[in-house]
């Protein structure tokens, strides 16, 4: 709860009286922030309420008072609600059935502000909106029906705010140039093998030192083998040594405990996707018994690098800790299969092809379901008991790695 606020993703829910803006706050926040009467006019002010919204990360959502109310006091919540699409990256326009002047009227607001937003077809439970919805879908306008009473679609409309969620928003996590000051000095471990493409970087690497030198951070960079000597010859000690997740076995013995190791893909997994949630996931590697189904997800058809890592190396790890019992199922491309809910756990490929977006979006879907997710690096450094050390500059995930 410590992001500023001017980080957080604001969503303004709008809408007339009364037609369940504060129910749709509260059954989103499972708390009860807002108050909810049959009375029109309740909410007089704007109620915010900040909190996680997994997996987009920190959010801030304003309620606000109906855009209808009349009189002089209601004419001064008017323009207090006004106010708030001054502040809104995200917009929830609330009906419960009726679409008419107002919801014109905000719809423009919004269109001006180049504000996204998503109409919210609430009281589901005593409402037909069949012929809304088509309408509004003729006319490209996304829509998700709900009922705030019965909890009804309030999962297709956190997809859908995801979905819609201004890209620069869901890009803008740092990779790695917030964990060093700048003018300290990184070293990247980066093993030539036979999966190294040849006379190439792979992308990760390629960013994390481009990352690197956007923030003023040098970096030196050695194989696997040359961790001690490289260590050795520093003047000063590196602020962070990172690896590719496959040598972490080899590099950590090499790496003094008062220096910081991670990898790559811990990384990215904070990067491309919710560092937290995929470090619980790792955690439950350690839990699998026989008979447990993993369900291992590639996102390209084709994986252009290390095209073993989810179809050799990552099942013979498996079996070695859980026997010949366990059922791996490989999946690619940008499907998930119907039955997420069948697998124990799911590990994904570090997306680097994807964007943060689609990575958040596969969170969701495993998280709907209840389904631990994790990657494939991180997976890697748990089979090698080494996860925690490779988590270590990331608090807050060794946390909920420890906890789950
Ligand atoms: N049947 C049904 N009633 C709902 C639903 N959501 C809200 N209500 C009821 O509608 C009434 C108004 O709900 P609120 O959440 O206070 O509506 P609001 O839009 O915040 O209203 P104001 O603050 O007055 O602008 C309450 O009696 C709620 O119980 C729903 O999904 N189904
Ligand atoms: S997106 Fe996934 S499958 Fe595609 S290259 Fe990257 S890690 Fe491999
Ligand atoms: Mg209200």
């Amino acid at each position: 709860m410590n992001t500023p606020k001017g980080l957080r993703l604001h969503i303004g829910i709008f809408g007339r009286r009364n037609v369940g803006k504060s129910s749709i706050l509260n059954a989103i926040v499972h708390q009860n922030v807002s108050i909810v009467s049959a009375v029109m006019g309740t909410t007089t002010d704007p109620v915010e309420k900040a909190m996680e919204l997994q997996p987009i990360g920190p959010v801030l959502f304003i309620d606000t008072a109906g855009l209808d109310d009349e009189g002089s006091i209601g004419n001064m919540r008017v323009e207090r609600t006004k106010a708030v699409f001054g502040r809104t990256d995200l917009a929830l326009l609330v009906t419960d059935g009726t679409w008419g002047h107002y919801e014109s009227q905000i719809f423009e607001e919004l269109r001006q502000r180049n504000i996204p937003w998503i109409a919210v077809l609430n009281q589901a439970d005593r409402v037909d909106y069949s012929l809304l919805q088509a309408e509004l879908s003729a006319q490209n306008i996304v829509s998700v029906v709900t009922s705030a009473h019965t909890g009804n679609g309030m999962d297709a409309l956190l997809q859908a705010i995801i979905r819609i969620a201004p890209a620069d928003f869901l890009e803008s996590k740092q990779l790695v140039g917030d964990l060093v000051p700048h003018d300290a000095n990184v070293l990247l471990v980066i093993p030539i093998d036979k999966e190294a493409p040849k006379g190439r970087l792979i992308m990760p690497q390629v960013q994390t030192i481009r990352d690197l030198l956007d923030n003023q951070v040098s970096c030196t960079i050695c194989r696997e083998n040359k961790v001690s000597e490289m260590l050795g010859n520093l003047k000063n000690p590196p602020a962070l040594v990172i690896t590719d997740s496959q040598a972490f076995g080899i590099v950590s013995p090499q790496v003094p405990h008062d220096i910081m190791l991670t990898g790559f893909s811990v990384l990215f997994a904070r990067f491309k996707g919710d560092l937290n949630t995929l470090a619980r996931g790792a955690a439950v590697i350690s839990r699998l018994k026989p008979g447990d189904r993993i369900l291992i997800a590639e996102a390209c058809t084709h994986h252009p690098i290390q095209d073993d890592i989810g179809r050799v190396k990552i099942p013979g790890w498996l079996r070695q800790k859980v026997g010949n019992d366990i059922q791996i199922d490989v999946v690619s491309g940008s499907d998930f299969p119907p039955n997420l809910q069948e697998y124990q756990l799911i590990i994904h490929c570090g997306a680097c092809m994807w964007t943060r977006r689609q990575m958040l979006e596969r969170i969701r879907q495993a998280a709907a379901l209840n389904v631990p997710i994790t990657n494939y690096g991180m997976a890697i450094a748990e089979f090698h008991g080494i996860l925690a050390r490779a988590l270590e500059p990331f608090p807050e995930a060794l946390e909920a790695w420890r906890n789950a």
